[in-house]
């Protein structure tokens, strides 16, 4: 990361007032409101992405954090739609899409999509993919060096290596899939998980597991040495490394996986949500602009040139992180069973 990323957005809304300073002549009515997971990534994400087209159109752009289904469920079932492009996972986007929670895909959208080469298996009729990812085993440097964990059953293995881990408190987190990859599941028998298995292993480390919220608390945990293993989303542990901090991701048995954007349904203006998503798909150099800052991977494999080549490597999609993968997040298996899985695990963190 060579570009310096700066603080994180705030919990509260944040309005950019743009419309002053931008060229689009767009009416003051023109905003949207965009939300992801928070923090740096973020920041990261707006300012490649989302204020370059704001300044071409005039649009205002609000923002929220973090993203959360409960509140797209709440204000589209409320008919008072107030988030306009949300960032969520795969799961979310398919089971949330097929329950009519969001707005269909246009025609100008499913064509930018195809220019773009987007991987027709990131998207749905709702959803377009906006970063690709990987959960990563994060650590922190001062502790643990070169002598880190690089597998999951080193990761469980409290002996060998002390301290907490931390996981984020969300099943789709891949708590799940590492468990079973450490205790011995090959990774091509992953899916369907086997839940029963998976939780006796998490059983063994409960003690030992701090679970996360967000994005930055997983930098925090992990860069004060709180909990000097966690299992991370990369990008934010590559942001963190470029700034400075004690912490680096080991790729070795990364779980691939990548977040979808998507518009809930009856938000007022749609169509601005929709011609975003257009100049995004379209603008390969704001997406690689945004790989330089976040430490994500792009939606479209065309940004990947235009990537600096000392960051292609450190990426998810790159062959040097894909070889390392354990496996992909099945999505299909999460969208399936995620309220199921939800319950027994709100159940089993309590007792
Ligand atoms: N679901 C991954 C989110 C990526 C990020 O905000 O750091």
């Amino acid at each position: 990361m060579s570009k310096k990323v700066l603080g994180g957005v705030a919990a509260a809304s944040m309005v950019l007032s743009l419309a002053a300073c931008g060229g689009g002549g767009a009416a003051a009515e023109d905003t949207l409101t965009v939300v992801m997971w928070g923090g740096g990534a973020q920041k990261a994400h707006v300012d490649s992405y989302v204020t370059p087209w704001a300044e071409e159109t005039g649009v205002t752009i609000r923002q929220d954090s973090p993203t959360d289904y409960a509140k797209i469920s709440a204000q589209v079932d409320s008919g008072k739609v107030s988030w306009g492009l949300v960032e969520v996972e795969p799961n979310y986007g398919k089971s949330a899409c097929d329950d009519g929670k969001l707005e269909k895909l246009p025609q100008r959208v499913l064509d930018a999509a195809e220019k773009a080469d987007i991987d027709p298996a990131q998207m749905n009729d709702c959803a377009i993919p906006i970063l690709q990812y990987t959960f990563s085993i994060a650590y922190n440097t001062d502790t643990f060096g070169d002598a880190h964990p690089t597998t999951w059953a080193e990761f469980f293995d409290t002996e060998q290596f002390p301290g907490k881990r931390g996981f984020w408190k969300y099943v789709t987190g891949g708590a799940f899939e590492a468990a079973l990859l450490a205790d011995g599941v090959a990774p091509e028998d992953l899916y369907p998980l086997d839940l029963d298995r998976a939780f006796r292993k998490l059983e063994t480390i409960k003690d030992d597991i701090v679970w996360y919220d967000t994005g930055d608390q997983q930098v925090q945990l992990v860069s004060s040495g709180e909990a000097p293993l966690i299992q991370a989303w990369n990008g934010r542990i590559s942001q963190a490394a470029a700034d400075g901090e004690s912490v680096a991701n080991e790729y070795g048995q990364n779980l691939v996986s990548y977040d979808q954007i998507v518009v809930p349904k009856g938000y007022a203006n749609a169509d601005l949500a929709f011609d975003w998503m257009v100049w995004f798909l379209e603008n390969t150099q704001a997406q690689a602009d945004d790989v330089v800052a976040s430490g994500y991977g792009p939606a479209s494999p065309q940004a990947v040139e235009l990537v600096p080549a000392d960051i292609r490597d450190d990426i998810a999609g790159s062959p040097a992180v894909d070889d390392k993968s354990a496996s992909v997040i099945d999505y299909d298996y999460w969208a399936e069973n995620y309220d199921e899985v939800t319950q027994r695990f709100n159940t089993w963190i309590t007792e």
